[in-house]
């Protein structure tokens, strides 16, 4: 068997990939959708700072790994309170669907410092992570799954953070190269924001980026990615005491659990984006509660989706034979 993974391993490295990638296209905060702009497009009034480019960032230490690929300060702040309901659109044109389904997202805060943040130069912002998700309960699909199938993805932001502006950095790790070491692809991206409210709460500990992550990180270099049931361990701090206090967590279905060893991060999904979350959330629960648009079904039957999710999406007829055996040995 361990022959054999090792050997599926390979074949799947040597697997050419099509290269594909993406941005966020819009955010939507409390249902006021902004959109953004093209990655190296014409530059209109938004929130959202603009990249140069779809490509990936590649490397963990890569200087653009703050807000994404040459991004540039916004012209817009756009208003939110504490616990204001933001989504995200990922995707990878103008028209078409985000393109993996393989690793992490995980969305980080930082003060504009003294500054409104359509002047702030984010380099040495002070990031505090907010939300992050991996796998889901079956232990090999990831949420990014959900985004490739075009939903959105949606979180409350924390529930007692102090006024001012800040930036939102939504981040998805593609990592289906990332049993190779610096195969990783980050696609970080920025939302200038205003906090209005009458929150106190600060965050404890913060990280810079570039600096929180490195290569090697085990989220980052993952020779086992495509390992059924293998633990994802998230790269990055902890999520912020800022976060996990006073979080509403949604519940609708129990089996969402995930399967991460270390990490405060278990998400929860819903089947609508507008709904409101209720219930409450556990100690081991992620700060915020998510949302995906159309995924009642891959929520509520994790048997009829966990065969699917650890394929790259461009597998050749004889990988997906060899993929199949690999299914059928598993289950020996
Ligand atoms: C993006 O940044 C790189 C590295 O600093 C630079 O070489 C390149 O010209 C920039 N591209 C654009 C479109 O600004
Ligand atoms: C789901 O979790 C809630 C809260 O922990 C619990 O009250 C409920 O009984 C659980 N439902 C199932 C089906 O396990
Ligand atoms: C979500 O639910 C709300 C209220 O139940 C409904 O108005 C809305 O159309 C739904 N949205 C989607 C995307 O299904
Ligand atoms: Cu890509």
């Amino acid at each position: 068997m361990k022959s054999f993974s090792t050997l599926f391993l390979s074949l799947l490295a040597a697997t050419p990939l099509v290269s594909a990638h993406g941005f966020i296209k819009t955010v939507i905060i409390d249902g006021k959708t902004y959109q953004g702009n093209l990655p190296g497009g014409a530059t209109n009034p938004s929130p959202i700072r603009q990249i140069s480019t779809i490509d990936p960032v590649k490397g963990a230490t890569n200087a653009f790994v703050f807000c994404g690929q040459n991004a540039t300060v916004a012209s817009m702040v756009a208003p939110a309170n504490p616990g204001s309901t933001v989504t995200f659109d990922w995707a990878d044109s103008e028209t078409g669907n985000w393109p993996h389904n393989t690793g992490p997202l995980m969305t980080y805060m930082a003060k504009c410092g003294t500054t409104t943040c359509d002047q702030f130069d984010a380099t040495n912002a002070d990031f505090f992570k907010i939300d992050q998700v991996g796998k889901k309960s079956d232990g090999s699909t990831w949420w990014q799954q959900d985004i490739m199938n075009g939903d959105t993805f949606t979180l409350t932001l924390p529930q007692n953070i102090a006024p001012g502006d800040y930036l939102i950095r939504h981040e998805i790790i593609a990592l289906h190269l990332a049993n190779s070491m610096g195969g990783a692809e980050f696609y970080p991206s920025c939302t200038q924001v205003r906090i209005g409210g009458s929150g106190t709460g600060t965050p404890g500990q913060t990280v810079q980026l570039p600096g929180a992550y490195s290569d090697t990180d085990p989220g980052i270099y993952d020779p086992n990615v495509f390992n059924p049931g293998s633990p994802y361990t998230f790269p990055g701090p902890a999520i912020s005491n800022l976060a996990s206090l006073g979080a509403a967590i949604t519940s609708p279905d129990n089996s969402t659990t995930v399967t991460i060893s270390g990490s405060q991060g278990s998400p929860t999904g819903t089947t609508n984006s507008t709904s409101t979350p209720t219930g409450t959330g556990t100690a081991t629960s992620a700060a915020s509660s998510h949302h995906h648009t159309k995924c009642s079904l891959k929520t509520s039957s994790p048997a009829a989706t966990s065969t699917g999710a650890l394929r790259p999406r461009h597998v050749s007829r004889v990988m997906r034979r060899m993929l199949v055996d690999f299914d059928r040995r598993r289950s020996w």
